[in-house]
């Protein structure tokens, strides 16, 4: 492969390129951080290797109990493989504890658990602010059918289920998280949908069972302290670094960077796709 690739897109927090076949893209993890529809910004060194680790193993882990996901490998520290999804435009977010925008539209107070996990779609369209919308307006105006509803929900309920147990088990409060799932056509034209996009803290809440110190982007929505310490306590809960952590004098130490990505490979290899059968094989150039 060449060094020069096509950006496809270039979002908040990540950059798309083509990937080596027309069915893939990478996906390049930046160092940026936005909140509150990118009124708040910032650059911070260290948070775009963190998260694609993380999310490259959260995917790795989904794609073991069956669920379906766009993510084929890591390529870099900063970078993966994704097969090349077409995107349906709602974010679905899974709460199990109250916070963020459910507290505010409803008045809920912040840490009240919830009777059930409770599944929220909301349009994905930055000028309209990612409105919250129902069911109903999914299938109204067409971004997905019914169909792919219940399937999209019952993988978010399970997504819910698998990620609450594994962060339970590492002293962690799942207390909610927003996912994306695409389209991709199969051999004989058939539908899958899978799940895309990052599953990162910059997408989930996390609360430290113990003290309850918040671990996820919610550090840097409300200056609640340093983004990439909590970052990499989560990554290090994960096993992912090394206890020494991943920066040394607020730089990434590239040594532990580039292992990390090893091991992530190594992992991936055990993994069988068997849920997606697509008409061309990812091809090495
Ligand atoms: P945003 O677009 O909200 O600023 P990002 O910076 O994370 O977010 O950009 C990544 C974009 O790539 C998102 O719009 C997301 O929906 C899209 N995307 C995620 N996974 C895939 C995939 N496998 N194929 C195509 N597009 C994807
Ligand atoms: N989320 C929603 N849009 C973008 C993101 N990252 C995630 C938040 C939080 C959950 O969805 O990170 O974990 C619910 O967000 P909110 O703001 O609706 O409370
Ligand atoms: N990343 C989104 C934004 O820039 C939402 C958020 O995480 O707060 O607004």
């Amino acid at each position: 492969m060449g060094t020069k690739r096509t950006k496809i897109y270039e979002g908040k927090a990540k950059i798309l390129y083509e990937g080596p076949t027309s069915d893939t893209v990478v996906h390049y993890f930046k160092d940026d951080a936005t909140a509150f529809n990118a009124e708040k910004k910032a650059t911070i060194a260290g948070k775009g290797v963190l998260n694609n680790r993380i999310s490259s193993h959260i995917m790795t882990k989904l794609e073991g109990i069956g669920i379906p996901t766009h993510f084929l490998r890591s390529m870099n520290m900063r970078e993966q493989l994704t097969r090349k999804v077409e995107i349906i435009p709602v974010e679905v977010v899974v709460r199990n504890i109250a916070a963020g925008s459910l507290c505010k539209r409803l008045g809920v107070k912040e840490g009240t658990y919830l009777a059930k996990p409770l599944v929220e779609f909301y349009y994905k369209d930055d000028a309209l602010g990612d409105p919250l919308i129902s069911e109903d307006h999914i299938i109204t105006f067409g971004w997905a059918d019914p169909y792919e509803m219940e399937e999209i929900v019952a993988m978010a309920w399970r997504i819910n289920d698998y990620l609450n147990g594994m962060f339970m088990g590492l002293g962690l409060k799942l207390v909610d998280f927003k996912v994306e799932f695409g389209r991709l056509w199969g051999e004989y034209g058939e539908l899958y949908i899978l799940l895309a996009d990052e599953i990162s803290p910059d997408t989930c809440r996390l609360w430290d069972t113990e003290t309850g110190e918040k671990l996820d982007k919610d550090r840097f929505r409300f200056d609640l302290g340093d983004l990439v310490e909590g970052y990499q306590e989560i990554a290090k809960r994960l096993g992912l670094i090394p206890e020494g952590g991943l920066m040394k004098e607020g730089e990434i130490n590239e040594d532990v960077a580039s292992q990390l990505e090893e091991i992530e490979n190594e992992l991936a290899k055990e993994r069988k796709f068997k849920a997606v059968k697509t008409t061309k094989k990812p091809q090495k150039n």
